[in-house]
């Protein structure tokens, strides 16, 4: 009941995110933060996709590279729980074919669930592209590895949502996130108008 519930949440990640920038850095590695200690570009607690009783916050121990990664972990106070995720968003238009997600992560004690990447490409409301890692799940304790997906591009303006989820119990890290087009680095590809 809970999977199934989980599911539909899952498959209405939501579209409207709140962070746009410019195309010459993502924040992928996790190291920069804000002014008022909030992780430059990232939505920590993807709300609008309807991940809730979880929490995800900026580990400075467990890391991967760097000072900092991202643990998400179940809100032991929450009654009801969906799904965590965080998410990073790119507005952006590239042309390509294959849009590709690498990042590293590691889990403790992940079950009823699983971990995963995850990335979703909009078109306005519409989704185009969409994986969650459901069918290649993480589950159980691992150490840092590097997982990757690669999805269909679509040559319109597209917005492109990237990050880390977790479903049921456990906890999940998450550090260097990388985006590449055609196998370009996302920072390195050129804008069309
Ligand atoms: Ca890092």
């Amino acid at each position: 009941m809970l999977m199934t519930k989980t599911t539909i949440y899952l498959f209405i990640l939501l579209s409207i995110a709140t962070t746009i920038f410019s195309q010459s850095e993502i924040n992928g590695n996790i190291e920069r933060k804000n002014e008022n200690g909030s992780l430059k570009y990232w939505d920590l607690l993807y709300k609008e996709g309807r991940s809730f009783g979880y929490i995800t916050s900026i580990d400075s121990v467990v890391v991967q590279e760097g000072k900092y990664a991202l643990l998400i972990r179940e809100d032991s106070k929450a009654d009801d729980k969906s799904f965590g995720a965080c998410a990073l968003t790119i507005l952006s238009r590239f042309e390509g074919k294959n849009i590709t997600l690498k990042g590293y992560v590691k889990t403790e004690n992940v079950k009823n669930g699983w971990a995963g990447l995850w990335i979703r490409i909009n078109k306005g409301k519409v989704m185009l592209e969409f994986n969650n890692m459901q069918y290649e799940p993480i589950l159980g304790t691992n150490d840092w590895k590097e997982y990757s997906i690669t999805l269909p591009f679509h040559n319109e303006e597209n917005k492109i949502l990237v990050g880390g989820l977790l479903v049921g119990e456990g906890k999940a890290w998450f550090d260097n996130f990388r985006v590449f087009i055609d196998d370009v680095p996302i920072e390195k590809v050129k804008q069309v108008k």
